[in-house]
């Protein structure tokens, strides 16, 4: 009994945080553990928008990252690049996969060592100057997948 109330608490605080930029749902939002001699990381996730207008991923940012790019990776010449996007559109009524299939992710640089397991804040910008704050979850790389 005791803890229905508590689950609920937090259900209120989520959809509440959420107001006024309720159009972007964030799923699957993780970053690949890494180890302390590197600091470098990627993070992915599922942007969902419900809303009837496209909605335009800028930039990120978080305190346990000196700079978040945004980066669409492909493949030239058989070689693996990545490449800074300005700008990603999550189209209306559509959804965006940040992974492999369509090669973005967000690039943490002078990130501190993460260890599976950790929660990393991160702050999502669009264009029409909404934020979205979205917990991503650390993930050994290989069980990620
Ligand atoms: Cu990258």
């Amino acid at each position: 009994m005791r803890k229905i109330p508590i689950v609920v608490l937090l259900l209120c605080v989520s959809a509440c945080a959420d107001q006024g930029n309720s159009d972007i749902d964030v799923q699957n939002a993780w970053i690949a553990e890494i180890p302390p001699v590197i600091s470098v990381t990627a993070a992915l996730m599922t942007l969902r928008n419900n809303g009837d207008r496209p909605r335009y991923l800028i930039a990120a940012s978080s305190p346990k990252a000196e700079k978040i790019e945004i980066h669409k990776s492909f493949v030239v010449d058989d070689l693996a690049r990545m490449q800074q996007q300005s700008e990603v559109e999550i189209p209306a009524h559509g959804s965006v996969v940040f992974g492999s299939e369509t090669g973005y992710h967000l690039m943490f640089y002078g990130t501190e060592p993460l260890t599976a397991g950790q929660k990393i804040p991160v702050t999502l910008e669009f264009r029409d100057g909404s934020e979205r704050s979205v917990v991503y979850e650390v993930r050994d790389r290989r069980s990620a997948n």
